[in-house]
C-alpha cells in the first residue's frame, strides 16, 4: 500500500469513490473512509453507485454515521474526471461502468480481468474496510469517531463478525479502530441485521431447501435484495449439515445467486462460475461467491428450471473437485 502515491495521482482531480453495485456495509465503509482520508489529505470527492439502498440496516448505516452517497446518474460526472473503485473492480458483472476515468482501485476480490489502474491495491484479507483503515493508520492521519465505527461495522459484516474469511490485518485494524469507535452502536447495528420483511425470503429457503450430502441449495421463488440473498445463504451455511450453500432468488427477470463454502476442496467462486457458465456468471472468494442468471437465459418452467440449476451445481461440484 503506497498512500502517498494514491494522493499524488489523485491530487488536482475531481475525484469519485464508486462502490460495487447495491452496495453491502464494507463497501459503504470503504467509500465513506476513503472519503474522509483524501478529505484530511485536502481532496474532494463525491460516493457514487448504482442500484438501490432501501434495506433498513443500510439507511440506518447511512444515518447513523452522517454518510452521503448518490446515485451516479444523480451526479455530473465527466469523462475526465477520476474514479477510484473500493470493494470491486472494473469489468465485474456488479460494477457499473460509470463515466470517469477509473484511475484506482481498492479491493479484496479476486482480479478476475487485470486492469491497467495507475494505482491498484487489491489484497485478500476479509474487509475491504480492514484495508481502507490502514491508510489511516500507515499514515498517522486522524480518524474521527463516525469513521471509526463505520469501518468497524464494514468489518464485522463482511467476516461475519470474524467467523469468514479472516486475515491478520482484519483483526490488527480491528483492533487499532477499537481506541476511536463507538463499539457499543456498532454491536447494536451488527445484532440488528435482520428485518421482519426478510423473514418472508427466510421461510421461503426453509421452506424448500434440498440437501445432497453436504450442499444445501435454496430457492426464493420471489425478488429478493442482494444483501438479503447472501444472509440467506450465510444462514443455510450455518446448518451442521451443510458446508456449501447455495441459495438463489428472483431479480429483475433473472436470478440471483448466492454461494458460501467452508469445504477446504470447494472455491465458491469457481463453483458458481462453472455452474452457470453458458447460461449466465459468477465468481468470487473462496468462500463467498455471487453469480447472475438473465431473463433471456432462463426456463418458463419453474420445476424444470430448478431441476437444471440443481443438475449443474450437482455437476459443477464434481468438475472442480476432481
Ligand atoms: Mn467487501
Amino acid at each position: 500500500m503506497e498512500w502517498k502515491r494514491l494522493l499524488e495521482i489523485l491530487d488536482g482531480h475531481k475525484v469519485f469513490i464508486q462502490t460495487h453495485n447495491f452496495p453491502d456495509p464494507d463497501a459503504i465503509a470503504s467509500a465513506f473512509g476513503m472519503q474522509k482520508f483524501l478529505k484530511y489529505h485536502g481532496i474532494e470527492s463525491a460516493i457514487c453507485y448504482n442500484g438501490n439502498v432501501d434495506k433498513i440496516s443500510i439507511v440506518k448505516m447511512l444515518d447513523n454515521f452522517h454518510i452521503e452517497m448518490h446515485p451516479y446518474n444523480e451526479l455530473e460526472i465527466k469523462e475526465t474526471d477520476y474514479v477510484l473503485l473500493v470493494d470491486g473492480q472494473k469489468y465485474n458483472a456488479n460494477l457499473t461502468d460509470i463515466p470517469g476515468d477509473e484511475v484506482a482501485c481498492i479491493d479484496h476480490h479476486p482480479i478476475v480481468k487485470e486492469c491497467d489502474y495507475l494505482y491498484q491495491d487489491i489484497r485478500m484479507v476479509g474487509a475491504c474496510a480492514s484495508l481502507v483503515a490502514e491508510y489511516f493508520c500507515e499514515s498517522k492521519t486522524p480518524i474521527d469517531e463516525n469513521t471509526a465505527s463505520a469501518l468497524m461495522y464494514g468489518i464485522r459484516m463482511d467476516t461475519d463478525s470474524f467467523g469468514r474469511g479472516v486475515t491478520r490485518l482484519d483483526i490488527q485494524m480491528f483492533e487499532y479502530l477499537f481506541s476511536y469507535a463507538k463499539v457499543s452502536l456498532v454491536d447494536r447495528m451488527v445484532n440488528d441485521n435482520i428485518e421482519l420483511a426478510d423473514l418472508r425470503a427466510y421461510g421461503a429457503a426453509i421452506e424448500n431447501i434440498q440437501i445432497y450430502e453436504k450442499t444445501g441449495i435454496a430457492y426464493i421463488p420471489f425478488d429478493c435484495q442482494d444483501a438479503l440473498v447472501a444472509m440467506i445463504s450465510d444462514f443455510i451455511l450455518k446448518l451442521d449439515a451443510v458446508t456449501v450453500s447455495v441459495v438463489y432468488a428472483e431479480k429483475d427477470g433473472g436470478l440471483k445467486f448466492s454461494v458460501r463454502s467452508e469445504e477446504e476442496n470447494v472455491h465458491a467462486g469457481n463453483l458458481v462460475s462453472c455452474a452457470l457458465a453458458g447460461i449466465g456468471q459468477g465468481g468470487g472468494h473462496f468462500d463467498m461467491a455471487g453469480g447472475f442468471v438473465p431473463k433471456e437465459s432462463r426456463i418458463k418452467e419453474k420445476d424444470v428450471e430448478n431441476k437444471v440449476i440443481y443438475q449443474r451445481f450437482m455437476g459443477a461440484l464434481e468438475t472442480i473437485t476432481t
